[in-house]
């Protein structure tokens, strides 16, 4: 045997070893002992002990070396910008080219198709005006990795193929998603691109040298964030819904308008906080920013006299001043066009739901009761306009309606708290959706929309979530991860293979990880959404009757690699989803779903004499019951309501749908610590992130195949300049092997198939510079002639 792959293990050959605390450790091949068949080899870790592997040539030939230790990297190579270009592709080599870029500051790595960003819990100068002018009409690849070349990518890829674009930005909560989004945004509104037509900006151009339009799509963020985002223990900022923000082009590639679409707000947070969190920043805000006639109007007083923002037991965040976040508030929602007087019946609104959570039931002999002269009873009612009797009486009583007659029947304290905190619920969640209606009227009315010719969307959802006790809102949450993570597996993995398959290309097929069974599992025909909807619409079903039927269905040795009964208790059940296993509690599971407010309370808000809560009531396309109608067969009626489970399901389908009818580009945000610190890198956390988001397999199959692709025709008329005229001719496939047999010599770059060309990476950006060139002698040449004929 002359040639054995043991040869790449030379003395001084540089490995990496497992580790428990760094994840992986490097060492050096101190000495290595053939002897027949047997081999040993003896290396030296960089802290100081001795590793001994002892195998046989011909083992090491059967399992391609399996035993061995993955190949460090030449230094040169570490800190390389896109992980592709390592000439060793394994899981240390990946985590340590991060690791190292991460502690000189380079928050950003390429891999492939993704941009990986690693959150630096600090502000870092890279999103300033100069940087983004920077980014500006260069190819990726160019400078640093950056969101601003994503940014530049999609518009790029907008404008040459005429398509719309989404950004999808993804990774755990409290990784940098939101942040991500916002510096695209900005991207797109603050860069003074020189092809792009000025017209719009020199008519509109504000102080901030960004059109109208633009300033008010950058003025949505601390809009959004104060009625959606949160502290949780993850994240003190935690968006606490999903958005697609879709930024609007003319034909002239100017921003003329932008579109918000929102999933499920949590609403269980507007009535209750786990330890150390807090409701929605907009309330603490209110609390410590309003003026004192106001507050006086509003009876408002600090954020510790309400039971609703009190029960995290932390009011305050670090480094933020609630008052002056109340102002930008403020001003963000004129920019919007919202004025001051609309302002506050917003916020009288808010008001309302804090003394609404403060109305005190009492109970006696398993009945609820509310003294008439609660003052949060009092106040709350007074400030939505509705009859303090009314309102009372429906708290703590209900309304049975069968065929023959209506029965009224006293409900005890417990459930007369769940009909409270649902009423605020409601509203709120109409507020939300409201001021949603109203961002999109405003950046987008109808003379927009008919110029729109097309959009880039950014997708920035909640992250994936886990929980000491998880509930409804984690389980939609993970869900929609879950969705996205089959996006990317789709388009990464499946799309690709099959296309080449098609083509009949050369390929080998590259396994990878689909989680479709797990969503099978969440939303199939028969799944756990559907067992919870057939259960919510049960008058005996119970959290605990619907925990049993999962059991039933799922707790068998088909279902095993995806769910599992919890070795102890009967009330929740576990998910193996792609990030990590999930225990979920069932309690309120069905209360969450089914989100009903009793008709009583519903006909009370409509008949409000508060114009506003009646307007909101009404635009708010908040899923409600249908409005309520006296004698309806109610129980037709709610049978019919769609629940929140069904609600949120169909709109992650149709966002997949939108997603997929255009060209994505992917940002995975990483979260380098669990406590939120400055440059500071756990390896294990991260390597955990990196296999679950599949950044290691990504890197496999965009070194092992061909990212870009061309039809015949489009290769031709982008690039037939690149050959003689003499070429030219009808036949597109013939002249395209002759412009790819001029241009580009190295046959492993590209592979014809049945209808397009595939190239490497790499290969279009010098495809483009060679037109560039070409076409700069042309002009030349047109000069010259000119000149002489003059
Ligand atoms: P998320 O959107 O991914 O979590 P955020 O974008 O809110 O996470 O990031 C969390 C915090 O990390 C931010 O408030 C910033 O303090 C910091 N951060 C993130 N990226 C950067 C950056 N590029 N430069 C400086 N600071 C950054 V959640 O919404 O919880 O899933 O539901
Ligand atoms: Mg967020």
């Amino acid at each position: 045997m002359t040639s054995h792959s043991l040869d790449v293990y030379g003395k001084g050959t540089a490995v990496w070893f497992p580790d428990v605390k760094e994840g992986w450790t490097s060492a050096q091949l101190v000495s290595k002992d053939v002897s027949g068949d047997n081999v040993k080899l003896t290396f030296l870790t960089d802290d100081g002990k001795d590793v001994v592997i002892g195998t046989t040539l011909t083992k090491l030939s059967k399992t391609n070396n399996a035993e061995l230790p993955p190949l460090r990297n030449p230094p040169m190579l570490e800190s390389a910008d896109d992980l592709t270009s390592l000439s060793y592709l394994n899981e240390p080599a990946v985590l340590h080219t991060i690791r190292t870029r991460y502690l000189q500051r380079n928050i950003y790595t390429y891999s492939g198709i993704v941009l990986i960003a690693t959150n630096p819990f600090q502000s870092v100068s890279l999103y300033t005006q100069d940087i983004i002018q920077a980014y500006s009409g260069k190819r990726r690849g160019e400078l640093e990795p950056h969101v601003f070349a994503i940014a530049e990518d999609a518009y790029r890829a907008m404008l040459r193929d005429e398509q719309n674009q989404t950004i999808v930005v993804s990774g755990e909560s409290g990784a940098g998603k939101t942040a991500s989004a916002k510096f695209i945004m900005r991207y797109f509104a603050s860069v003074d691109d020189k092809d792009r037509s000025q017209d719009v900006k020199k008519s509109n151009a504000t102080t901030s040298g960004m059109s109208e339009v633009e300033e008010q799509i950058m003025a949505t963020n601390p809009i959004m964030e104060s009625f959606g985002n949160a502290k949780t223990t993850r994240n003190d900022n935690s968006s606490r819904f999903g958005k697609y923000l879709e930024i609007q082009f003319d034909k002239n590639q100017n921003i003329i308008g932008a579109r918000i679409r929102t999933y499920l707000l949590e609403r269980s947070r507007l009535v209750y906080q786990p330890e150390t969190e807090r409701n929605y920043h907009i309330f603490y805000q209110l609390c410590a920013g309003a003026p004192p006639s106001e507050k006086k109007n509003l009876e408002l007083g600090d954020f510790t006299q309400f039971h609703y923002l009190k029960q995290g037991g932390s009011g305050t965040i670090p480094g933020v001043d609630d008052a002056a976040e109340f102002e930008t508030t403020q001003k963000a929602l004129s920019v919007i066009g919202i004025t001051i007087q609309t302002q506050w019946q917003i916020f009288k609104l808010c008001a309302a739901l804090l003394h609404i959570g403060n109305i005190e039931i009492t109970e006696s002999r398993n009945t609820a009761m509310v003294s008439e002269t609660d003052q949060a009873l009092v106040t709350a009612t007074k400030l939505l306009g509705i009859k303090t009797a009314d309102f009372r009486k429906w708290l703590v009583k209900k309304q049975i309606v069968t065929k023959s007659e209506k029965i009224v029947k006293d409900l005890n304290a417990q459930q007369a708290n769940v009909v409270r905190d649902s009423v605020a619920k409601y509203i709120y969640a109409n507020l939300f959706d409201w001021l949603v209606n109203v961002i999109n009227e405003s950046l987008s009315n109808e003379e927009v929309a008919k110029n729109v010719s097309s959009f880039i969307g950014v997708l920035d959802i909640y992250g994936f979530e886990h929980f000491k006790k998880n509930s409804f809102e984690q389980f939609c949450i993970n869900y929609a991860n879950e969705k996205l993570q089959q996006q990317f597996n789709q388009h990464v993995f499946k799309l690709e293979q099959e296309e080449y398959v098609r083509e009949k290309i050369n390929w080998t097929f590259i396994e990878f990880s689909d989680n479709q069974p797990c969503i099978e599992l969440i939303e199939g025909k028969i799944g756990i959404l559907s067992l919870l909807d057939e259960e919510s619409r049960f008058p005996a079903g119970t959290d605990s009757s619907w925990c049993n039927k999962l059991y039933q269905h799922f707790d068998n040795p088909t279902h095993k690699k995806y769910f599992q009964k919890p070795r102890f208790g009967n009330s929740s059940f576990i998910i193996s989803h792609y990030a990590h296993d999930v225990e979920y509690e069932v309690e309120n599971f069905l209360e969450k779903n089914k989100d009903t407010v009793p008709d009583e309370h519903l006909a009370l808000l409509k008949n409000t004499d508060f114009e506003f809560l009646d307007d909101i009531l009404t635009k708010g396309s908040a899923i409600a019951a249908p409005a309520a109608k006296p004698d309806a067969k109610r129980s037709s009626v709610i049978a019919k309501k769609p629940t929140l489970g069904s609600i949120f399901k169909a709109s992650l389908i149709s966002l997949m749908e939108t997603i997929n009818s255009t060209n994505v580009h992917y940002i995975r945000c990483i979260k380098p610590n669990e406590v939120k610190v400055a440059w500071k890198f756990e390896p294990q956390m991260v390597l955990s992130q990196l296999r679950a988001c599949g950044v290691l397999e990504t890197i496999r199959i965009s070194c092992a195949g061909y990212p870009s692709r061309w039809t015949f025709d489009e290769f031709v008329q982008r690039y037939y300049m690149l050959v003689r005229s003499k070429h030219w001719g009808p036949d597109t496939k013939k002249l395209c092997s002759v412009i790819l047999d001029d241009s580009i010599k190295d046959p492993d770059k590209y592979q014809v198939g049945i209808t397009k060309i595939f190239f490497r990476s790499g290969m279009l950006a010098y495809l483009e510079r060679l037109r560039l060139d070409r076409l700069n002698e042309c002009v030349t040449l047109m000069q010259k002639n000119m000149l002489r004929h003059m």
